[in-house]
Order: C-alpha cells, then structure tokens, then sequence
C-alpha cells in the first residue's frame, strides 16, 4: 500500500515535471513564433501602406488629373467652333502678327452675324496709341437675339454704338465679309497700332463701316462663299507689354462663315 502510494507520487511529480517542461518549451515557442508573426505583421502593412496607396496616389490621380482635363480643355472650345452648317473661313491679311489667338467663338446654332460693335482708343496725342482693341459680333436667328461673341479683347478703349444690318419685315440681313484697317510695323522708335477699323457687307448690298481709327490701309474685302454667312470669330490680340513698350491691341480677326438655312 504504501510502495503504491510512493509509485503514484513519484508519477505525479514525473508527470508534473514533464508537462511544466512542455508547457515552458511551448510557451517559449509561441514567443518566439508570435514575435516572428509580429513581424510579419509590421511588414505586410508597411508593405499595403507603403506601395499601394504610393502608386494609386502617384499614378491614377495624375493621369486623372494631368490628362483629362487637359483634353476636354482642348477639345471643348473647338467643340463650341465646330457647327454641322459650317462651310468655310474669311481671314484678315496679316499686315502685322502680334499677339495671341483666341478660341474659335461661335455663334449658337442656327444663327448668324446681323451687327458689330467696335473697341476703340481713342487718341493718345503724345501716349502710346492702340487703335482698335475688340471686335464684337451680335448673333440672330429668325430676328431674335441669340448671342454676342468676341474672341480675344484689348484692354484699352471704350466700346462705341454697335451698327447692325437692315431687318425688313420678316427678312434679315445677315452679314457675310468684311475688310480690316491695318497700319503696318512702324519700327523700334515709332508707335505702332496694328489694327484700326473694320467695315462688313450685310448681304442685302449695305456696308457698315466702324468709327475706328484711320492709319494704315483698309485691306482687299473678304467675302464668305455664296449662301452663307458669318457665323463666329476668332482674335489676334497683343497682350500687354509693359509701361514702357508699344502696344498695338487688336491685330488680326479671322471669321468662319456657315450655311444660310
Ligand atoms: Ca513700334
Ligand atoms: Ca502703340
């Protein structure tokens, strides 16, 4: 009985000694193993964080942001000048070259030029004269207003009385060429003006003439093919050059002219 009782404690004491040895072997195992997953776990969303969001960031919102809005930029204005009822363009000779274009600005669909309006300086008597600086187009359709367009626009000068072509009962006149007042480059010492007056044709034979500025010469007339008639316009227009320099304004109108419906 007792050799029993003495087997039975020394097994217990064996086995407690066994499992207390497993149990510290296995504990220092899931240590071990559970620092090498906490490094896993401070790789793998360095990883997620450092790589995924730098590409996305990096990438996708640059081309998002780089191209696409450069393309409809691009592709809206000449989307506003494009008309199914377009037929052609009517330029001014370059007589001088300064100054940048502006968009093509068209008058809504369907209607056309009845009237213009001019931005004149007027005489700077010992200053730097300018000349002509904007040209604005009224637009109708069936004798309702429809829309004004510009392009490009001088900042000097007053805009004077706009001249429109006859309206008789329900016809309109609409108008379909023009001739541009050009001064040519005066040189290094002299003041230039570039662009002065402009005159345009309606198509029932008037001519509307500008109260402009007369230097230079009033070019050959441009004329739209038959059965259309002006329907925008775009601007050459000198940007400021500074206190000190020679500024001209406005240089340079080409007009695309459209099918009369
Ligand atoms: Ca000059
Ligand atoms: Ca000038």
């Amino acid at each position: 009985m007792m050799k029993t009782a003495v087997l039975l404690q020394m097994s217990l004491l064996l086995f407690v000694a066994f499992t207390g040895s497993r149990a510290d072997r296995a504990r220092r195992y899931l240590d071990d193993n559970g620092g090498e997953r906490q490094d896993q776990r401070g790789v793998r969303p360095d990883l997620q964080r450092g790589v995924r969001p730098d590409l996305q960031r990096g990438v996708r919102p640059d081309l998002q942001r780089g191209v696409r809005p450069d393309l409809q930029r691009g592709t809206r204005p000449d989307l506003r000048g494009e008309r199914q009822d377009l037929r052609g363009e009517i330029q001014s000779p370059r007589v001088t070259d300064w100054g940048e274009w502006s968009d093509w600005d068209m008058c809504p669909s369907e209607s056309f030029a009845v009237g213009m309006a001019l931005k004149i300086e007027s005489v700077q008597h010992e200053g730097d004269d300018t000349a002509l600086n904007g040209i604005r187009l009224t637009c109708m359709k069936d004798q309702k207003l429809q829309g004004q367009v510009s392009g490009n626009v001088g900042q000097w000068g007053n805009w004077l009385e706009e001249k429109r072509c006859r309206a008789s009962g329900t016809s309109t006149s609409y108008i379909t060429g023009f001739t541009l007042r050009s001064e040519e480059a005066l040189g290094e010492d002299e003041d230039d003006t570039a662009a002065n007056n402009l005159e345009v044709y309606c198509d029932d034979g008037e001519t509307l003439t500008g109260e402009g500025r007369d230097s230079g010469d009033w070019s050959a007339s441009q004329q739209c093919p038959s059965g259309t008639a002006v329907c925008g316009l775009r601007t050459q227009v000198e940007d400021p050059q500074g206190p000190e320099e020679d500024e001209t304004g406005l240089n340079n109108v080409d007009m695309r002219c459209c099918y009369l419906g």
